[in-house]
């Protein structure tokens, strides 16, 4: 039998609309909006012949399939690979790649390792290098926000709190550009990704090992799980790799992205400005409007129904979580980005079982970055057009050119 995309090809149930679209491709990658509204349009799941997959976009039904872990699996991948069928391009990972009852234990071991209390631990760190890095902005005036703060900002911060001893600010950012495109099908953004991992892999295994990180770290933290018989030591290893897998490309593109947002939307800033209380609920609309993981997927473990239609055992599921996060059934006025709208129930971390462990880092990221702002900025312009940088799984810009106006 002949897979698509390394899974078995499936006969749709009547009655699910059709569309010969390519989600992958690379223009609706950089702008995905009307994609999402005719997805949204087209019927609670759709059938896409070109991959062979379902995908889901609406408010409901997607967060209904994302956070059904006992018929939608995680452990066959959550990408159009199916790994009970084609091994991964890596060894799976054993807390996003893993059900219950595997699942829970490791779920338990990076929960307490990313607690608000342990996020907590890192906020002066945090703020104190968000302000040493705005204010070195602010000299430059004009910046290009991906490269001058998006990325080096979780990638000076995010290492330090794992403990890790050797870092490279580079490999980081392109292993996580591996592991999300490697959830899309084999195209060229895919295959370019890819073309660094003979370089990148080795290096960051041997980041994981144990004594490449320091006492009092996150990956400390786990391996201490190991020592009190919790998990095995290589299982820590393991876990370490998922910090860097989860934790870098995606605050990069959260700070992108907010500082997109703002950059678009001056007013919102300007109220912002005049209530710094709104800053988190401010980051919450950044996510919901921009949906930094914009399409996840799940496997279908078992004969089920989606929305009343049945579907086949070892069905692919593309949940397209930027679409439900712009359902404007679900979120009025959904295009419009608005500080205040506290977007409770956005699909931008997931759902269930699996939703994002490392949101509570995510935020005091991100509270940081955006409180050295309102202290130090006045205006955040735009100086240039900005660019996205298409990705199978990550809406990520580019390029962000920027004048940062000091108060
Ligand atoms: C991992 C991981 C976790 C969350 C997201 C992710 C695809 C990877 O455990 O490696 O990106």
């Amino acid at each position: 039998m002949t897979l698509i995309e390394g899974h078995r090809p499936i006969t749709p149930a009547d009655g699910i609309p059709v569309w010969d679209v390519d989600p992958y491709d690379e223009a609706i990658l950089r702008d995905p909006h009307d994609y999402h509204r005719e997805l949204r349009r087209l019927g609670e799941v759709v059938y896409i012949p070109r991959y062979s997959v379902l995908a889901v976009g609406r408010y409901e039904v997607t967060r209904k399939v994302f956070s059904d872990h006992e018929n939608f699996v995680s452990s066959r991948g959550v990408g159009l690979n199916d790994f009970a069928l084609e091994d991964p391009w890596r060894p799976p990972s054993i807390i996003l790649e893993a059900d219950p009852p595997d699942h829970t234990i490791t779920r338990k071991v990076m929960s307490r390792a990313l607690s608000p209390k342990v996020a907590k631990t890192f906020a002066d760190l945090f703020r104190a290098t968000a302000e040493t890095l705005i204010a070195g902005l602010l000299e430059k005036g004009t910046i290009e926000a991906v490269a001058d703060m998006a990325e080096p900002f979780p990638t000076t911060v995010f290492p330090k709190a794992v403990g890790m001893k050797d870092t490279n600010a580079r490999y980081l950012v392109d292993y996580g550009a591996m592991v999300f495109n490697a959830v899309g099908p084999d195209n060229a953004i895919r295959r370019r990704a890819m073309s660094h991992a003979g370089e990148i892999v080795p290096w960051i295994t041997a980041a994981c090992a144990r004594d490449r990180l320091s006492d009092g770290g996150l990956g400390a933290m786990v391996y201490a799980a190991a020592d009190a018989g919790e998990i095995s030591h290589e299982q820590a290893g393991m876990l370490v790799r998922s910090f860097l897998s989860a934790g870098v490309d995606t605050t990069v593109t959260g700070i992108g992205n907010a500082l997109w947002c703002f950059s678009q939307n001056p007013g919102e800033w300007a109220r912002l400005k005049a209530d710094p209380s709104l800053a988190r609920a401010a980051f919450e609309e950044v996510l919901r409007v921009t949906s930094p993981v914009h399409t996840f997927g799940r496997t279908a473990g078992r004969a089920t129904r989606i929305a009343g239609f049945p579907v086949e055992e070892g069905t692919k599921v593309i949940c397209v979580l930027g679409a439900a996060n712009s359902d404007p059934d679900k979120w009025p006025d959904a295009d419009t980005f608005r500080i205040d709208r506290k977007p409770v129930g956005h699909m931008a971390f997931g759902a269930g079982i699996h939703g994002c462990v490392g949101q509570n880092i995510a935020r005091a990221e991100l509270e940081a970055i955006l409180g050295a702002l309102l202290d130090k900025v006045d205006r955040i312009e735009p100086a240039g057009a900005p660019e996205w940088r298409p990705n199978n799984a990550i809406r990520a810009l580019d390029r962000l050119p920027l004048t940062l106006i000091p108060k």
